[in-house]
């Protein structure tokens, strides 16, 4: 494997990866962008369907139409706020703009909290965004892997990766899911009713699509769509920034496959973890036998 170049930066208690991002962007998203009330954003910890989530707003937006998703890749239709793009893609563009961002609440554009800018926060099975993590980072150029999953594991937990902590992130935006201008949504229900989650998502954006317009937009935005979309499937990156053949970008697609990588002691030293970390948070989620003390019960 070529050697890796880990160069990263750090802004407001985060590392981020250098590749697409200087302390310049990120001041950007946080101190000079102007959230407009129309404004729509795709909020995640990373590898946690962010892409997915490009892909369905694209869609809705098109009114099922694939013609977009299928010309122009998905970080000019859905760009990252903090990356060194996003002035050139954002500012002149008509309403509603669709942004997607990785960054938690306390370097988010303060212009947001005060606007109607709506809000999705997708939110996956941490021991899923790690292994998700994991194979990003062994086929990527940018990111800090460790071959060895128990130490990749070690990393995460402790949150020395990019955007810090999952625990940090999940709990800092979730400290605003009352708001009817945020949309909390899982991945797992992402995956168990596409269809029924588009709807959810229109009804939140306000768009009114017909039945074979929300046909087409969980027909164009299934996994093995993406797959096959080379605007979507990171197939358009050079080789030497991600090798896929190491590892695709659209890998598995899939809840639960932590339990493949995951010892039996990994599990319970991570199910601790999380009892501990997210011990104030009442909100249940589809993994919610981390919070039910299950290894010491049995
Ligand atoms: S990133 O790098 O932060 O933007 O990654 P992100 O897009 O958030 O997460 C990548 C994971 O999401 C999976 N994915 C999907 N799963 C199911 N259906 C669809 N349509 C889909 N699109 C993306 C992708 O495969 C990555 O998960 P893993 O577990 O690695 O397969």
């Amino acid at each position: 494997m070529a050697r890796k170049v880990t160069r990263s930066i750090e802004y407001g208690g985060i590392t981020l990866p250098a590749l697409v991002h200087s302390e310049d962007s990120i001041q950007y998203a946080h101190q000079s962008f102007r959230v407009r009330d129309s404004d729509v954003f795709n909020l995640t910890y990373p590898k946690s369907g962010t892409t997915w989530m490009q892909e369905i707003l694209t869609l809705i937006h098109s009114d099922g139409d694939p013609t977009l998703s299928r010309s122009i890749p998905s970080w000019e239709r859905v760009p990252w706020l903090e990356q060194n793009t996003a002035a050139k893609y954002l500012e002149d563009r008509p309403c509603p703009r669709l942004i997607s961002s990785h960054l938690p609440p306390s370097i988010f554009p303060e212009s947001f909290f005060t606007s109607q800018a709506k809000a999705i926060y997708t939110i996956r099975d941490p021991r899923d965004v790690c292994v998700s993590l994991y194979y990003y980072a062994k086929m990527s150029s940018f990111l800090d892997y460790k071959e060895d999953f128990g130490e990749f594991l070690e990393m995460f937990s402790a949150g020395k990766i990019l955007f810090g902590t999952w625990f940090d992130h999940v709990k800092s935006w979730l400290a605003y899911k009352e708001r009817t201008n945020f949309l909390l949504l899982t991945y797992d229900e992402l995956l168990k009713d596409l269809q029924g989650s588009v709807r959810r998502i229109c009804q939140f954006l306000g768009k009114d699509l017909d039945a074979s317009a929300v046909d087409s937009v969980v027909k164009n935005a299934s996994f093995e769509s993406m797959k096959g979309n080379k605007m979507v499937n990171y197939s358009l990156v050079p080789n030497d920034v991600m090798n896929q053949s190491i590892s695709p970008f659209l890998r598995k697609g899939i809840s639960g496959d932590w339990r493949n990588h995951f010892t039996s002691e990994q599990t319970a030293a991570f199910q601790c973890l999380y009892q501990e970390k997210m011990k104030d948070v009442e909100i249940k989620f589809p993994w919610d036998e981390l919070q039910r003390k299950i290894y010491w019960e049995s």
